[in-house]
């Protein structure tokens, strides 16, 4: 493997996707949106009547991801992580964002109130974080603050420093 697989996981509206394509672009790897995977594929399994939404077929998005992960050097966006192999990553961010900008990020995506609160209370309670924590090894979990572009601009650096370290140590 010439790069490492990175996982960007949190909450919705944190700021997987905005930072995992600068990323991708930055430092020449994949970005694989799990969601839009899904959505293209018609990667579902039924349909949740109360959240009003499609339940991902968890087994055919690991199906469909293996191969290119097995490659290297792909970022994946979720905000779950607990069905995919432990193995397949080699470090797995969890982006964090204060109650109040996470609010106004989910509105001004005209989330209803339902959706807001339950996001909002993931966020406070934070589910994504111990479900990382859960699946894998604690050392390769790193939560980031992501509430302000200076957020996003340091977690860039950080990250692009930490996949050259691990190009001239693996390669
Ligand atoms: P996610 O993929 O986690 O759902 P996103 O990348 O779509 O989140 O970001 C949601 C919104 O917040 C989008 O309008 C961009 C903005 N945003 C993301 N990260 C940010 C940051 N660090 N500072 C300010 N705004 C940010």
């Amino acid at each position: 493997m010439k790069s490492p697989n990175i996982l960007l996981t949190g909450t919705p509206g944190v700021g997987k996707t905005t930072l995992g394509k600068e990323l991708a672009e930055k430092c020449d790897l994949a970005y694989v949106n799990v969601g839009d995977l899904a959505k293209e594929g018609n990667l579902y399994e039924g349909f949740d009547e109360e959240y009003n939404c499609p339940i991902l077929d968890e087994d055919r998005v690991v199906d469909e991801l293996e191969d290119r992960m097995c490659e290297g050097g792909v970022i994946v966006d979720y905000h779950g992580c607990d069905f995919f192999p432990e193995r397949w990553f080699h470090i797995v961010f969890v982006l964090r964002t204060d109650n109040s900008i996470l609010y106004e990020r989910l509105e001004s995506r005209g989330y209803n109130k339902k959706k807001l609160q339950d996001n909002i209370q993931c966020e406070i309670f934070q589910t994504i974080y111990e479900e990382a924590a859960e699946s894998y090894q604690q050392d390769i979990v790193h939560q980031l603050p992501s509430n302000t572009p200076e957020d996003m601009e340091r977690n860039l650096d950080q990250i692009t420093q930490w996949i050259q370290q691990w190009r001239i140590d693996h390669n």
